[in-house]
């Protein structure tokens, strides 16, 4: 929320539906990653492929050591490393270009098959938001993961049920998606996408099933965490007043950056 206020610019509704996700990826261990050598050929692979929630990505990532906290504050500055979309050739801990929503799930399952091809034993993630799957490439690419049985392939679904404008079920119905995944061979589990502990047993213990690409669909809240953002589809790329920022930071019982 004060990356999106300094820049005046931010997708925070799904940057704070997305942030304890990311949080137990990161600072929970689950990711095999090691910031002091960010292209470790051994280290899992995450791609966020709904690039627009660079906001908490970029949180992440310097929470867990890849560059200084400090450097946040040149959110979407002009030449800054933190693009408004995340660029890996400029920030260590980035794996792709990610942005147009539909390509980060492709470019996952083509990583997952690398590795397997290669015998090797990491694994790739990649975070999705439930309107970027009305992106016909995202089908594509679980028909290919299911063809060559990707079991070190895990979808993450920000299942918040908003899109850029309107509820996803008013807008291109997304239901019956559980359904949907596993009929694209996936195994798939059904999530609390706030609850830590919840989140932290169900990766821990992946693939959910041998032999198939895993779907977690983490049931979230956009603007999770900030009572006037929370379930509001104008709170997609919302960016707070002064004092907006203010109250999120006390209910959230923190300090405003900066
Ligand atoms: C191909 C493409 N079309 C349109 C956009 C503009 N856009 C950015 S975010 C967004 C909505 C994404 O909704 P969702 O995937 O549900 O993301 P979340 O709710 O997690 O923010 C749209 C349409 C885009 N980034 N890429
Ligand atoms: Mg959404």
């Amino acid at each position: 929320m004060t990356m999106a206020y300094h820049a005046q610019m931010g997708h925070t509704g799904g940057d704070l539906s997305s942030a304890d996700i990311l949080a137990v990826l990161y600072l929970g261990g689950v990711l095999r990653i090691d910031p002091a050598e960010p292209q470790s050929p051994q280290r899992d692979r995450f791609i966020l492929s709904k690039g627009h929630c660079s906001g908490a990505f970029y949180s992440t990532l310097a929470a867990r050591g890849f560059f200084p906290l400090e450097q946040l504050k040149t959110y979407m500055d002009p030449l800054s490393m933190l693009n408004g979309h995340p660029d890996r050739n400029r920030l260590p801990g980035v794996e792709a270009n990610t942005g147009p929503l539909g390509h980060g799930l492709p470019i996952a399952v083509g990583a997952a098959l690398a590795a397997r091809m290669r015998k090797e034993s990491w694994r790739v993630f990649a975070l999705t938001g439930d309107g970027e799957l009305q992106e016909g490439s995202n089908w594509e690419a679980a028909m290919t993961a299911q063809q060559y049985g990707l079991d070190n392939l895990t979808v993450i679904v920000d299942r918040n049920r908003i899109q850029q404008s309107d509820f996803t079920e008013n807008t291109i119905r997304m239901e019956p998606l559980a359904a949907r995944w596993s009929a694209f061979g996936f195994a798939v589990d059904e999530i609390d996408g706030h609850e830590a502990d919840t989140l932290l047993s169900r990766f821990a213990h992946l693939p959910i099933e041998p032999g198939k690409p895993s779907c977690v669909i983490a049931r979230t809240i956009k603007g999770k965490g900030v009572s006037f953002a929370e379930n509001q589809p104008a709170w997609h790329h919302g960016v707070p007043t002064r004092e907006q920022l203010a109250a999120a930071a006390e209910e959230l019982n923190i300090e405003v950056g900066w």
